[in-house]
Parts: structure tokens; C-alpha cells; sequence
């Protein structure tokens, strides 16, 4: 049966190859003067060769292009089978490329076209963005050496430093105290907040002081920030995060290591056992999800929550509401020995970009690197995601200001949206570059309170902002590829190493296992399940890779 279908397929595709060669002249050398394009066939997209955008590449670069699609909706699917025929397109835009289709039809199999010496020689604006941005250049650089994708660029600057904490302003001002500023001061604040009646009801005794959610949500956990007052920590122990560091790899100096033998986890971990000893961390904390860390921010007449971590306080209460504007950010903590720093992390480069068929003449590679490099251009970027400047986007007049306080670029004439069928612009079916002076460079009208669900990106903007002086990128883990044979080599190991955090990082919190006389036995696992084989395995890597 499967034999049949392969064969099925293969005539179709030999057969389609066939009819698509005479159609060209029965001579690849002599390509047409339209090249072929696949891209993301989406449904606010009513048709690529007659979207505005399109034509406005056309005029502004001379290059004709047929877009072919594959739908939005099953994509992956699509694009694999577009992969494996024979009917190859001449170039691919957004098509849900990534890293291992890239490693398996690129540096595999051969069918992609490297980019090195063309980017070099023919995309001045993505050398831009590669001086610009320390370390996109390897991101997009696979283990044999070659750039295969023109990444799309696309900087989310709150994202960078998610991992935040909010804190009641209400119940600092009832019981009398400025926001903390260091892990000391934290521990006066949530006690009294647990003893001085900081909602005000009349009852000392229904104050939850800190709770966080350890089930799912974004960067709602609850040990991380306080964790980096006593040792780098960039681990990801959410059981449902996709983020890949559950292992919580850095660089120090260029030395892979986990923050797990560091003397500084052992303190910090002490103190976060305190804290759930003391009353001060909740204890539902361990087994909620963020639905269930609302509900707890939100029900009941009277609020009871003092202190919540996450992406942004929508995350643990109903953004715009009552209660949520009760929460302002709090910026990392001084801990015991001064340290005082959150993880930064701008790895932000994904593989979805722009690639090219290794099939193609230099000629027409030249012409379509030409082509996509134009697209990192203002214009470009603003016409390819707003839509035609005569009608969706103007710039921004004097005195009007971004999201960041610094003049505005830009401001949209028609409110983006990607869901309504439309033929102004490429939605986000493109690369560009929208990097975070391009994203902050929005205009952003001052009169929106800024704790309004309206005013939630300017507020992660300036949350941000002001933790700046705190973040630390530069142990932050590189985003390390992996060969086929390290990732097989690492892959149980790690399942082990990840299971044994979960259990043991929340279980010395809550005592469930004492730090005293289990700790040591809690590292000898994580050695005997592999860690020290893991950790180098990411050495050897990274070494190859970003020494
Ligand atoms: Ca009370």
C-alpha cells in the first residue's frame, strides 16, 4: 500500500516535472523572466498576485514573481510534501521553514542554496542587521557552516526579560512600605503583608502574600526572579513551557554550566523555603495553573494577593481590571551578596525567512537576495505589514512620541489586523525588519492610562525599560544546534535531569524533601541521570559554534 502511493507520487512529480520543463523551454539554463515563489496562503490574503505589496516589490525591484501557495492551516504538512516533489519553486518566503528542515534539505541533502558569499556580496541591509545584532549571524548559521534562511526580523522587547514580578501597590500603602528593593526588604514586605491587614478588611488572617503558578502560563515562575539574587538562573521548570532550557544551561565565560552546583542555588533555594515555612508563598502555588492563579487573584470580595510573577499581571488577573491595576513591577532584588540581575534573553531569530532553491542559476540567486534583502528596508517592511503608505501608514509629524518617549517613526492609518480578508499588505507572511527601534517607534498616544488593557504595551515597554539595568545577556545560553548524534546521545538524559528538577527544586521549597540532609543525594542524581555528559555535549557544541 505504501509502496503504491510512493509510486503514485513519484510519477505524478516526474511526470509534473516533465510538463513544467517544456513549459520552460525543456532547459533549466533558460529561465523564464518570472520566478516562482511559495508562500504562506493565508486566509487575510486574497491573493498574492494582485496584493499591493506584491505589485510594489515589482515595481520598486523589476523582479517578476508567480506566488504560489501553500495554506496556513496545515502548513507543515504542505510544505513537506512541496519539499519532497520534484516541482520545486525557486525560492521560499515565511513558509514555516525551520531548523531541521533547513538541516535536512540544505545542509542534508543539498536542495536549499547556501547564502554565505551571496548575503556578503548582494544584501548590504541584512549585514546591517547582522553587525547590528551580535549573534544572529550564528544563529542562522548551520553546522556546515552556511546560511541558508534571510531570517525575518522581528525584536519583541518586553520579551526579552519576561520573567516578571508584580506587587500590590494597594497593600504596600496600607501597611506602610516602600516597594522592596532587595531579597531583605522582600521578606518585611510579604510578612507584612500576611500580618498587617494589607487589603483592609478587618481580618489579619486572609492575606496570601505571594503566589505563583507552577502548571503553565508565561514566566510565571515562582522561583526564578528571586533565584537570580543568589546565582544566575535561566532555568525553565514550567511543566508546560516550550522554552528548551528546563536545564537551566549558561555560559560563564565561555564554560557551559547549570546553576544547580552553585553555592549560590543551595542559599537561594533556603530562602525560598523560608518563605513557604513563613506563610509567605502560597501553597496552592505548586499545583495551579495560571486559569487557577486568577481565579484566586480575582474571587472573593476583597483581594488577597500580594505578589504574582509572570510575563506581564494579565497573566494572574483580568487584564484592565480592578484588580490588576493594583500590581506594579517590581525590579529585581539585591541579594545577601549584592548580586542584582535578570537573565536577558535576545535570541529571538527563528529559521522562517527567506531560502532559495539550489537548483536556481547564480544570476537568478543574485536577483532574488536582491530581492529579499529589499525587504529589510522601512518602506518595505512598513508597506509589507501595514499596507500602502498613500492609505495605511503615515510618518510620524514632530512631537509625536513612540512607545519609548523617543520621537514615534510611524503611525498606522488603519488598525492592523490579520484576520479579515484584505489585499493591502502580506500580513505577517514576510520578512522585514522590525526590530525594537521599529516596534517602539510606533505612536503611542499619552493620554491611554497606562495600567488600561490599551495601555499594556506601552506598560511592558517601560517595565522593561527599567529593568534594563539589571539584565544580564550575556550569560544567557546561546541558541546551540544540536548534531543529530548529540541530540540522540542527550535526549534521555535530559528527560531524567528535567524529571528530577521538577521534583526535587519545588520539593526543597515546600520541604517535601529537606535541604539539610537530601540535598547532596539530589546532585548525586543529577550526576548519576548524566548531567555532566549533557552539559558537555552543549560544551562541544557551543565551542564549535560560538568560540
Ligand atoms: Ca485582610
Amino acid at each position: 500500500m505504501k509502496k503504491t502511493i510512493l509510486l503514485t507520487v513519484l510519477c505524478f512529480a516526474l511526470l509534473f516535472s516533465v510538463t513544467y520543463n517544456a513549459e520552460a523551454g525543456g532547459n533549466r539554463a533558460v529561465e523564464s523572466d518570472t520566478v516562482t515563489m511559495l508562500v504562506t496562503g493565508n486566509p487575510a490574503i486574497i491573493d498574492w498576485n494582485t496584493n499591493a505589496m506584491s505589485l510594489w516589490m515589482q515595481e520598486v525591484t523589476g523582479l517578476r514573481v508567480n506566488y504560489r501557495t501553500i495554506p496556513l492551516t496545515g502548513r507543515a504538512e504542505a510544505l513537506s510534501l512541496e519539499l519532497t516533489s520534484r516541482n520545486y519553486p525557486d525560492a521560499f518566503m515565511a513558509v514555516g521553514m525551520n531548523e531541521n528542515l533547513i538541516n535536512r534539505f540544505g545542509v542534508i541533502e543539498g536542495r536549499l542554496l547556501p547564502l554565505n558569499d551571496l548575503i556578503a556580496q548582494h544584501a548590504p541591509n541584512l549585514q546591517r542587521i547582522f553587525r547590528d545584532n551580535p549573534g544572529y549571524r550564528e544563529r542562522v548559521t548551520m553546522t556546515d557552516g552556511n546560511i541558508y534562511t534571510m531570517p525575518n526580523v522581528n525584536q519583541c522587547y518586553h520579551c526579552t526579560m519576561f520573567t516578571k514580578m508584580w506587587i500590590n501597590q494597594d497593600f504596600l500603602n496600607r501597611v506602610g512600605l516602600p516597594i522592596p528593593t532587595t531579597t531583605d526588604e522582600l521578606l518585611v514586605v510579604l510578612r507584612a503583608f500576611r500580618d498587617m491587614d494589607a487589603n483592609g478588611n478587618g481580618n489579619a488572617g486572609d492575606e496570601i502574600p505571594f503566589a505563583a503558578a507552577t502548571l503553565g502560563g508565561w514566566g510565571n515562575y515562582m522561583e526564578y526572579f528571586i533565584m537570580n539574587s543568589f546565582t544566575f538562573y535561566d532555568a525553565h521548570l514550567l511543566s508546560n513551557s516550550a522554552v528548551v532550557n528546563s536545564l537551566g544551561l549558561y555560559v560563564d565565560n565561555g564554560t557551559i554550566k547549570t546553576p544547580w552546583f552553585e553555592p549560590g542555588f543551595l542559599e537561594g533555594l533556603r530562602f525560598m523555603n523560608q518563605l513557604f515555612r513563613e506563610g509567605l508563598l502560597y501553597e496552592g502555588s505548586f499545583t495551579m495553573d495560571d486559569t487557577a492563579l486568577v481565579n484566586l487573584v480575582e474571587s472573593g470580595p476583597v483581594p488577597r494577593v500580594g505578589m504574582a510573577p509572570a510575563g506581564y499581571a494579565g497573566i494572574f488577573s483580568e487584564i484592565g481590571g480592578a484588580r490588576y491595576q493594583q500590581f506594579v513591577p517590581l525590579m529585581p532584588l539585591r541579594g545577601p551578596s549584592g548580586l542584582r540581575q535578570i537573565p536577558k534573553n535576545t535570541n529571538d531569530l527563528t529559521f522562517n525567512g527567506f531560502l532559495i532553491s539550489a537548483d536556481v542559476s547564480h544570476e537568478r540567486a543574485v536577483q532574488l537576495v536582491r530581492w529579499a534583502d529589499r525587504l529589510y528596508e522601512f518602506d518595505a517592511t512598513m508597506n509589507g505589514y501595514f499596507g500602502p503608505s498613500a492609505t495605511h501608514w503615515r510618518l510620524a509629524r514632530p512631537g509625536e512620541m513612540g512607545l519609548d518617549d523617543n520621537p514615534a517613526i510611524y503611525a498606522p492609518l488603519v488598525p492592523w489586523q490579520e484576520t479579515d480578508p484584505q489585499n493591502d499588505h502580506w500580513v505577517q507572511m514576510t520578512i522585514g525588519n522590525r526590530d525594537a527601534a521599529f516596534r517602539a517607534g510606533e505612536l503611542f498616544d499619552s493620554s491611554i492610562p497606562l495600567y488600561s488593557a490599551e495601555g499594556l504595551e506601552r506598560l511592558l515597554f517601560t517595565t522593561t525599560l527599567a529593568m534594563e539595568p539589571y539584565a544580564n545577556s550575556q550569560m544567557v545560553m546561546p541558541p546551540v544546534k544540536l548534531s543529530e548524534a548529540q541530540t540522540t546521545a542527550a535526549s534521555v538524559p535530559i528527560t531524567d535531569i528535567r524529571n528530577l528538577l521538577m521534583r526535587y527544586v519545588y520539593g526543597f521549597i515546600n520541604g517535601t524533601y529537606n535541604i539539610d540532609t537530601e540535598f547532596n543525594s539530589f546532585l548525586q542524581q543529577l550526576r548519576a541521570a548524566g548531567i555532566e555528559g549533557v552539559v558537555q555535549i552543549y560544551q562541544t557544541a557551543y565551542n564549535e559554534q560560538f568560540r
